[in-house]
């Protein structure tokens, strides 16, 4: 498997409620090289472009509200197979269906409320990384 690199985020959720040194020590323990961390309050633009995929469904306004109304930690992951595997760590979207020991399931409280985020796919992890980071964080 090659080393990869995908995105993540401390939702507001979990930062709030104290999780993030937690979920960071989970990320360690499976093997993750953090890349780029920061934590930063959301602006709705920025939250807007970052789910842009998801503009026009039911849930977009919501999400967004959700996504701004604390700090995040905003993440660059790397590991072989780090987009996979980093959504194994999470778990499913819905903590409900999410395995036990996962992130989701541990710290997430609805499928809105889920404590944290991953890119699913390459393409996605590329736009998503730069979204947030500039080149020279990404060493
Ligand atoms: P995921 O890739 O697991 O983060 O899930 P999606 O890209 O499908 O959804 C992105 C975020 O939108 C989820 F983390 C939570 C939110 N969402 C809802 O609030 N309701 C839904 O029905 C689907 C997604």
């Amino acid at each position: 498997m090659p080393i990869e690199r995908t995105f993540a985020i401390i939702k507001p959720d979990a930062v709030a409620a104290g999780n993030a040194g937690k979920i960071l020590a989970m990320i360690e323990a499976a093997g993750f090289r953090i890349v780029a961390m920061r934590k930063e309050h959301l602006t709705r633009p920025v939250a807007e472009g970052f789910y842009a995929v998801h503009k026009g469904k039911g849930f977009f306004a919501e999400l967004v509200d959700f996504m701004t109304e604390a700090p995040v930690v905003l993440l660059a992951l790397e590991r072989e197979d780090a987009i996979a595997k980093w959504r194994e760590v999470m778990g499913a979207t819905n903590p409900e269906n999410a395995e036990e020991g996962t992130i989701r399931k541990l710290f997430g409280t609805n499928i809105g409320r889920n404590a944290s985020h991953g890119s699913d796919g390459p393409e996605t992890a590329a736009f998503e990384l730069s979204w947030f980071f500039s080149g020279c964080e990404l060493q």
